[in-house]
């Protein structure tokens, strides 16, 4: 199959690249490199050294024999988004190429709407670029579990039957955000449903939990093929950053209570469960929500787990509460369904700690350009909008 990723130069985008290439697919890209300016702006670095985009492809020429179309470019021009597709003719589109950070968006005035018009904007663009050249191809989005928000009742794909006043009907499950990068996600929802629904586009719409881990078999043993692994406040996320404040003896940051419960997956799975949704792609005119995540777990728990396997290779790491820079639920109920991908053959890796313990050993040998960025561990960006570096409260 003939996808198009956009966003092949970030974490899950160049992951995808190599994944799918692996699978006999046929892969083309844009990005316009971004995510490495972005880390940068926030004074952090990938913990494990990444290849440049010429390396990449150059790379990725030895791995597979043959050029990869990887074209450097921004999704909010729309005749840059033309020209990609009249081109390479996807038969389906990855919709990875967004600003993914919560706390990036909730900095300041700036930084909300820059990821509010790039992230809606792009995604339009994409959705039109469909819509008038490859009608056909499907659009497989990336969204997130964060959509949804943290309801006290259980959460189910997208939609639900609904019963009030005596009629019934079919309707989607609300969306309570969290953040204004999560708000930019249910906009995306909202217009990638409605496409579907005017034009007769296909799409799956992915509320994928929190991604760890860097490496999946795939990219074998050459560094070149490598994706990035972030742990500064704002693309650093849990898991990663505490496998990364573990190997420089840092506590482990949690935010709160620590009780707060997200669904998460490791790298491989997410690989597996995207493959899964395009080679069973929805009919045409579809639209369909899948969650896509391993399992439920509060941040403790994983704190726990990240300390348990630093002890079995000898790092002795502290787990320290910080006072939390967002403004979330910090205890509450959380069930939310993942039916649709298990129906696919999706089989959900079961060994968490033989992942952690994997990145543990990776992240051991690059201590040092962690330790050199460790003022990017501790946030200071706050839910409302003032700077205020979190204390340790217990
Ligand atoms: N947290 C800590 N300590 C840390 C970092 C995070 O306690 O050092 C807590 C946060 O307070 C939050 C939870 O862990 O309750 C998850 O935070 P995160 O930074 O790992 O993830 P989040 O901000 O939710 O965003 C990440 C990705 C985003 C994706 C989302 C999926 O950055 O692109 O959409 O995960 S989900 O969380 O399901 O919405």
């Amino acid at each position: 199959m003939r996808v198009f990723i956009a966003g092949i130069d970030g974490y899950l985008g160049w992951s995808l690249a190599i994944h799918l290439s692996a699978h006999g697919h046929q892969v083309a890209g844009a990005d316009m490199l971004l995510r490495r300016q972005w880390v940068a702006e926030v004074g952090g670095i990938s913990a494990l050294p990444i290849a440049s985009r010429d390396e990449r492809r150059r790379a990725y020429h030895d791995a597979f024999s043959r050029p990869l179309d990887f074209r450097v470019g921004d999704l909010t021009d729309y005749s840059f988004v033309q020209d990609c597709f009249r081109e390479f003719q996807p038969e389906a589109v990855v919709h990875l190429g967004q600003m993914p950070s919560a706390p990036y968006s909730m900095m300041d005035q700036a930084h909300c709407v820059w990821t509010q018009r790039n992230n809606v904007v792009n995604n339009l663009n994409l959705l039109w670029a469909i819509k008038e050249i490859v009608p056909e191809a499907h659009l497989l989005k990336l969204g997130t579990m964060g959509e949804y928000g943290t309801p006290a009742v259980d959460i189910p794909e997208g939609f639900f039957e609904v019963e009030f006043r005596g009629r019934k009907d079919r309707l989607p499950f609300p969306r309570q955000a969290g953040s204004w990068y999560h708000q930019s996600k249910v906009h995306d929802s909202h217009n990638t449903h409605f496409a579907a629904k005017i034009w007769g586009l296909s799409a799956t719409d992915i509320m994928q939990g929190v991604v760890f881990g860097a490496h999946i078999a795939e990219m074998g043993a050459d560094p070149r093929l490598q994706t990035r692994l972030d742990f500064d406040q704002c693309f650093g996320t849990a898991i990663n950053r505490f496998c990364c404040q573990a190997v420089i003896g840092h506590p482990l940051t949690l935010f709160g209570l620590g009780k707060q419960k997200r669904g998460f997956l490791p790298l491989a799975d997410a690989m597996a469960c995207l493959r899964l949704a395009l080679e069973n792609p929805p009919a045409r005119g579809e639209y369909r929500v899948f969650n896509q995540f391993e399992n439920a777990y509060s941040i403790s728990e994983l704190a726990d787990l990240v300390q348990s396997v630093a002890a079995d290779i000898g790092l002795s790491v502290d787990i320290r509460r910080y006072d939390n820079p967002r403004h979330e639920m910090e205890e509450h109920y959380y069930q939310p369904d993942r039916q649709h991908l298990l129906d696919l053959g999706y089989q959900p890796s079961r060994d968490m700690r033989a992942v952690v313990a994997g990145m543990l050993r990776a992240l051991r040998q690059h201590k040092a350009r962690i330790k050199a960025h460790e003022a990017a561990l501790i946030p200071d960006i706050r839910w409302d909008a003032s700077r205020r570096r979190s204390e340790v409260i217990g």
